[in-house]
């Protein structure tokens, strides 16, 4: 276990990247801004239903100045090891060509894929970052907003009757094995979550870390299967937006920050992290034992906003001098 763990603790700091049709609201739904922290959830804030979320979204989300090389060596630039990207956030479409049955009972012009005609945003930005060095993963989320057999309590479509949640737990499966086995090595799967009535095999679990490691031998997989963030499941404990103040003796865990507040690209989300607090975050997790996983929120065009670039140089500065980089 240590070995297959040796490059997580060696890296420290990564890159996570929240981008899909969210980024393309930009926390906003029909004229109306909601809260500056999780514009990803924006869905739900609003109550969208999926169909309309989707149509009013998918033109919008062009990708248009996007170029994976540029993110790749920002990161590379800034010191970072590792990158971790949401394949499928909670709103159910992904940046990955997924061939599942998907939109089963939604009619979603063009079903829940989001890259533009004829690319693979996820494939992408995985090869660019791989040519750059660094090792790379796929958030996946478990919860899904627009699959008519989830669970979801968040749901923005009225829930199916009899909702098939087997139907749902093979189209989990379906898609982590698309994502293990078409775009080369994955160093690791980072899922978004279990609460305390849906714990591990809700999601059928079993069967997919079973396969997963035979597909991907060595992979690590955060403990997100299971409710709380500091639980043992997994390889990796996964505080969100705080440093446990004495760490985690006992297990490995990554800290996931964010630039401003949100994850998902918000257009009126200001409150961007000073160099002097992001240093103090950043020393305060690595020092206790912890990963970095500092969050970036690139927009609908695929740019990434300029005080994060600008806070990554910073880091970057700061990792040279310290010959951490
Ligand atoms: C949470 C999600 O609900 C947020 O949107 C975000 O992806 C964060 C990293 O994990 O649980």
């Amino acid at each position: 276990k240590d070995q297959r763990m040796k490059w997580f603790n060696d890296a420290r700091f990564g890159m996570f990247i929240h981008w899909g049709l969210y980024s393309a609201a930009g926390g906003s739904w029909k004229g109306k801004q909601y809260p500056q922290h999780y514009a990803e959830w924006i869905q739900t804030w609003a109550q969208a239903p999926s169909k309309e979320y989707a149509e009013e979204l998918k033109p919008k989300f062009t990708a248009s100045k996007f170029n994976a090389s540029d993110w790749a060596n920002l990161a590379k630039e800034a010191g970072m090891k590792y990158m971790v990207i949401t394949s499928r956030h909670h709103e159910g479409f992904s940046i990955f060509n997924s061939k599942q049955p998907y939109s089963l009972n939604n009619n979603i012009t063009g079903g829940t894929n989001i890259s533009p005609k004829g690319r693979d945003l996820y494939g992408e930005t995985v090869a660019a970052f791989k040519k750059a060095g660094l090792k790379t993963g796929a958030y996946y989320s478990l919860l899904d907003w627009q699959h008519p057999d989830s669970y979801d309590k968040f749901a923005t479509n009225p829930p199916k009757e009899n909702p098939n949640h087997e139907a749902y737990k093979d189209y989990l499966y379906g898609q982590i094995k698309e994502l293990a086995n078409n775009y080369g090595k994955m160093d690791i799967l980072w899922l978004d979550y279990s609460s305390k009535d849906r714990q591990g095999e809700t999601w059928g679990t079993k069967r997919i870390l079973t396969d997963l490691i035979k597909w991907q031998p060595g992979i690590l997989v955060n403990n997100r299967f299971w409710d709380g963030l500091e639980n043992k499941n997994g390889d990796m404990g996964t505080p969100e937006k705080y440093v446990p103040p004495t760490g985690l003796p006992g297990m490995n865990w990554e800290v996931s920050h964010t630039t401003n507040e949100s994850y998902g690209y918000s257009a009126h989300d200001k409150n961007w992290k000073s160099y002097d607090k992001m240093m103090r975050l950043f020393i305060e997790t690595v020092s206790k034992g912890g990963n970095f996983l500092l969050n970036v929120g690139p927009d609908a065009e695929g740019v990434i906003p300029e005080p994060a670039v600008a806070i990554l140089k910073q880091i970057g500065t700061w990792m040279k001098v310290n010959n951490e980089a």
